[in-house]
């Protein structure tokens, strides 16, 4: 491999001034090293601004990131089995890590050091629920020219379609050429991922219901644990436990903590037709391809976990009246007042606020003296810093108060006596904010 030197560096393993690297060789060792395409993009790059700090935080030399994709078995992703589906992600998702250890490992050789984040698991959990991951890969993806994210906000490589796992490499060497975005977005638009979700988390308008998805697709996982940890703790008994929790449910909790955590769902990538080498089929015949691929998904008996009056249960409902809808507790509680405010947009149910349009001014104080204005209009949110305009509700709290509040850790009376939680304007409001947020 082509190491261009800086003219003053004279010891590789402890330079201290970057290296260039030819990039069609460090894209082939990629590509012997597994990956099924790579781009390169520099630090300074202004798509990584969200997560350069946590870049440089995890690798303060870094000067390149390469971004790679590993491609997944279509048919195991397809199929309603999701066993069959699970164990392709596993295997990928252990591939996109032997890759970047591998990747890694032949560039310390030439005096090049790097680090790689995690595929998926395991993240950042003290920041949770936060930022958990330490580089975004899809917007990586993005900027190294792997592709774009469809309706579903998953990458749709153009010629692998959504079937591929991303990785991202943090190294201290620069490349001899960037990569640049490819110039059109893949996604058909043909909405069938909006058709699949079981808990309507992928809308028509590309809005994604983040928190649908985390309580439904990652049962499994870290949210739902917490959940079903709180289920047996608060059970009488063995056999009350019965009543809440089924043999199936115990039993697929266990496979998922011995075996990697499972996925219930991921059905807007299973059904997506983009991509080169997969659209053959949907192209030959539009219907044919939604009997075979969408109708056994949609058609399958499966419990679905949603919470109680939200968008994602009326959606199974009104849509999948063959599943079983379980009601489950929000995977994400705030554990502060930043947190509240942040995750707010993103935990929004956008039409439980059918026909609202009010303001509220949040006064924080106590532990976090905070002042925000949050206003529900045309089934959208929008959290802002400062008291904006004319408020219909303003809300004065105990920033501990209210977070206890919100975890239903605290009764909305007893802070409303001591005054830990004042209300001015009309109560109504504050009941109409929480259908917005079921939990
Ligand atoms: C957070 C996360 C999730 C979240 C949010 C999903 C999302 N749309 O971003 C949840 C838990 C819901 C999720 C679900 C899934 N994920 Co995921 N996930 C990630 C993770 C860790 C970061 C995603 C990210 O870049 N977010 C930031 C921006 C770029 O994404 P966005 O779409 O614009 O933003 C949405 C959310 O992230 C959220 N958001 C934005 N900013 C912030 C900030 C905070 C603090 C929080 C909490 C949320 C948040 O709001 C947006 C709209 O809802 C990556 C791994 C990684 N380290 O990159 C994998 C990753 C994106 N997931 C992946 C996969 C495969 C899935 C699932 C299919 C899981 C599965 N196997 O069943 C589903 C698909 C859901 C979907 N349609 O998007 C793959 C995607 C591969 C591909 N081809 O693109 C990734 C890249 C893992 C990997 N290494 O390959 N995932
Ligand atoms: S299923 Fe269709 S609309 Fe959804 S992401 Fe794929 S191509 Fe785009």
């Amino acid at each position: 491999m082509t190491i261009v030197k800086n003219k003053t560096a004279r010891v590789p393993a402890l330079r201290n001034i970057p290296v260039s690297m030819n990039v069609d060789e460090l894209r082939q060792l990629c590509l012997d090293c597994g990956a099924d395409d790579v781009g390169f993009v520099a630090i300074d790059r202004p798509e990584l601004d969200g997560d350069r700090e946590d870049i440089k935080l995890a690798f303060p030399r870094t000067r390149t990131l390469i971004g790679f994709v590993a491609r997944m078995t279509p048919d195991n992703i397809r199929t309603p089995l999701r066993s069959i589906a699970n164990v392709e992600f596993h295997h990928t998702g252990d591939q996109v890590e032997h890759i970047a250890r591998a990747v890694l490992k032949s560039l310390a050789d030439k005096g090049v050091r790097g680090v790689y984040p995690s595929m998926g698991f395991p993240m950042e959990m003290d920041r949770y629920p936060g930022k958990i991951w330490v580089v975004s890969h899809k917007r990586v993806a993005e900027a190294a020219g792997l592709g774009k994210m469809g309706i579903h906000r998953n990458i749709i490589h153009p010629k692998f379609g959504n079937f591929v796992l991303l990785g991202t490499l943090f190294i201290d060497a620069e490349v001899t050429e960037q990569s640049q975005p490819i110039d059109y977005n893949p996604c058909l638009q043909c909405k069938l991922c909006v058709a699949a979700c079981p808990v309507g988390a992928v809308g028509m308008d590309g809005n994604f219901d983040f928190g649908a998805c985390m309580n439904h697709n990652y049962r499994e996982f870290m949210g739902g644990f917490q959940n079903y940890v709180e289920t047996v703790a608060d059970a009488k008994n063995g056999m009350a436990l019965r009543g809440e929790v089924t043999d199936s449910e115990h039993s697929s909790w266990w496979q998922s903590l011995s075996f990697g955590a499972n996925y219930k769902a991921a059905y807007c990538l299973s059904v997506c037709p983009a991509g080169e080498d997969v659209i053959g089929p949907y192209l030959e015949d539009k219907g044919t391809f939604t009997r075979n691929i969408l109708k056994p998904l949609a058609d399958k008996t499966e419990n679905i976990y949603v919470l109680k009056n939200s968008d994602a249960e009326a959606h199974a409902t009104k849509r999948f009246p063959n599943k079983s809808v379980r009601h489950v507790a929000s995977a994400i509680r705030p554990t502060s007042v930043e947190k509240f405010l942040s995750y707010s947009p993103l935990l929004f149910n956008r039409h439980q606020a059918d026909g609202m349009d009010a303001v509220y001014h949040f006064r924080f104080s106590g532990a976090e003296v905070r002042e925000a204005t949050i206003t529900i209009q045309n089934e959208t949110l929008k959290v802002e810093d400062g008291l904006l305009g004319k408020a219909d509700l303003t809300v004065g709290a105990d920033a501990k108060t209210w977070i206890g509040f919100l975890r239903q850790e605290k009764n909305l009376v007893w802070a409303l006596l001591t005054r830990k939680l004042r209300l001015k304007g009309d109560p109504r409001l504050l009941v109409k904010f929480g259908k917005c947020f079921p939990n």
